[in-house]
């Protein structure tokens, strides 16, 4: 059982594409999926930060790249990571030029992107076979290389019921289930990161 503790979470900067990202010198875990799903909301929960990064009830918030310096200590060692927020696929909100635009630098970050360690691909627990998530996954699959690892992660668990939560879980054997709002999976999930980052 590895316990892994946040000692230090900063912002460090927002980028527009891969162009202009810091260097890729720290192991990366970034966070993707649909918008509004709780990718910047679970990135505050782990680092028990309340507004690290800037979450929003309004699908469309996080527009940019935005990279977090971390520090953490596990099993009595420090290590250096980063967390890496991202805008969310399928944001129909906005003109298609533009849309099409956000999605060819995201894709090109995710696929290009050297320190990318470990891929947090977060989905709604109460829409599990959404096309959009599923086009996700099968564009991380097949970008994915042998250093990096696909994590499955359902969110707002907090708003299905008990007996839907259980089958889900049931379902889906190597996924991993949270909720910002109970806090519910958010240490197992935090020990999961530095497990495949570290150990
Ligand atoms: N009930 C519940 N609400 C949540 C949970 N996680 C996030 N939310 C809410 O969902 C909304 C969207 O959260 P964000 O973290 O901004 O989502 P995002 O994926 O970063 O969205 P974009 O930046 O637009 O791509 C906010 O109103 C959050 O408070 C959760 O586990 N449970
Ligand atoms: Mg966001």
């Amino acid at each position: 059982m590895s316990s892994c503790k946040i000692k230090d979470a900063s912002f460090i900067i927002s980028a527009t594409s891969i162009e202009n990202s810091p260097a890729p010198s720290v192991a990366e875990v970034v966070f993707v999926g649909r918008s509004n799903v709780g990718k910047s909301s679970i990135l505050n929960t782990l680092t028990n930060r309340k507004s690290l990064a800037k979450s929003s009830s309004t699908p469309g918030k996080t527009r940019l790249i935005n990279f977090f310096d971390l520090k953490v200590e596990m099993n009595e060692n420090e290590y250096h990571l980063r967390f890496v927020d991202l805008p969310g696929f399928g944001y129909a909100k906005v003109s298609k030029s533009l849309k099409d635009e956000w999605e060819e630098a995201l894709s090109e970050f995710l696929y290009k992107r050297d320190s990318i360690r470990l891929f947090i691909q977060l989905v709604d627990a109460r829409h599990e076979d959404l096309k959009n998530d599923i086009e996700v996954e099968e564009f991380l699959n097949s970008i994915k290389r042998a250093d990096q690892t696909i994590l499955k992660v359902f969110t707002k668990t907090d708003k299905i019921k008990q007996n839907d939560y259980a089958k889900l879980k049931n379902k889906y054997k190597d996924a991993m289930f949270v909720s910002n709002l109970s806090k519910r999976g958010v240490d197992e999930l935090r020990d999961a990161i530095c497990k495949v980052l570290f150990l």
